[in-house]
């Protein structure tokens, strides 16, 4: 694809959004190429995606403003509808998505890290919401997802004042899981990445699906959810396993691969 990059390493495939001279602005080409890859993603043999941006300077610096300066409002739309849609299906992918952050998320970059399961991000990454400024509200879902990440408060400070923050202010508030050197970054996300695609895969995906689901059901009709993906982990291998070796004293070897019955 042309502004969007694969690579499967084992269980983990990393999507590099690939247009660096525009610090990887989201334009329409850019949004397809990322659907078409996401798309093609073989979930049968991946257990955890990673998310970066070409070069050293950006993840990536919103939407790009070219493209959007000339938009009437029914191009607008269309336009927040094939972000929003992209960004739903990272969202709601099956397995988790970790966002290594490295440099600028702005805007779009901001919106799509957090549409992300995971955010580790490097020493120089910068994020902000910069859309007032410009005479937007954010589109594809920043009003909605930077509320539920860091609260109601700071999340309406973050956009009324377009106030871009640093790496550390946005560990502090809790934006980010964990802030590296430019360097370790990627190597870091990596780690974790193989780390999740260790465990049971059938108990990730329900993990995933339990808390995402969960955070918009009351907590009665959440705690059942929590339940039916529970129940359902009794009906796969890696559950025998991994309790039968427990039992055992044995070192559990090969978690996965294993399909519900
Ligand atoms: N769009 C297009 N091109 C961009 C860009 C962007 N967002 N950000 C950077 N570029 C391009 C620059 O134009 C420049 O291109 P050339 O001039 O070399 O051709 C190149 O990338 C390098 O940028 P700079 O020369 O500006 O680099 P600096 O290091 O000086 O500055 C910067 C880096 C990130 C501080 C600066 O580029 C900047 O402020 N960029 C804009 C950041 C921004 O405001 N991002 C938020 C965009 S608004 C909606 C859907 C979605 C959205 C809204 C509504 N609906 C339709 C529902 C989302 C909106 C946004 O994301």
């Amino acid at each position: 694809m042309g502004f969007v990059t694969y690579e499967q390493e084992g269980f983990v495939g990393l999507i590099t959004i690939n247009r660096p001279k525009a610090l990887n602005a989201l334009n329409s080409e850019v949004l397809k190429d990322l659907e078409a890859v996401i798309d093609a993603v073989d979930l049968d043999n991946t257990r955890a995606l990673i998310l970066t941006g070409a070069g050293e300077k950006s993840f990536v610096a919103g939407a790009d403003i070219g493209e959007m300066s000339t938009l009437t409002k029914a191009e607008g739309e269309a336009f927040g509808k094939i972000g929003n849609d992209v960004f739903r299906k990272i969202e709601t992918l099956p397995i988790p998505v970790i966002a290594a952050v490295n440099g600028f998320a702005l805007g779009g970059g901001c919106e799509i890290a957090m549409s992300c399961d995971i955010r580790l991000c490097a020493d120089n990454a910068i994020f902000g919401q910069p859309e007032v400024g410009l005479g937007i509200t954010p589109g594809f879902g920043g009003t909605q997802r930077l509320a539920r990440i860091v609260g109601v408060g700071k999340a309406k400070e973050m956009i009324y004042t377009a106030f871009n923050i640093k790496a550390d202010e946005a560990y502090r508030i809790g934006l980010v899981n964990a802030v590296y050197t430019q360097e370790e970054l990627l190597p870091a996300a990596k780690k974790m990445a193989a780390k999740i695609a260790s465990n049971a895969p059938i108990a990730v995906r329900a993990c995933k699906k339990a808390i995402n689901d969960g955070l918009d059901a009351t907590m009665d009709d959440a705690i059942v959810i929590e339940e039916k993906l529970f129940g359902s982990c009794f009906e796969s291998e890696d559950q025998k396993n991994g309790m039968s070796a427990f039992l055992n004293k044995q070192k559990i070897k090969d978690l996965g691969g294993f399909q519900n019955k």
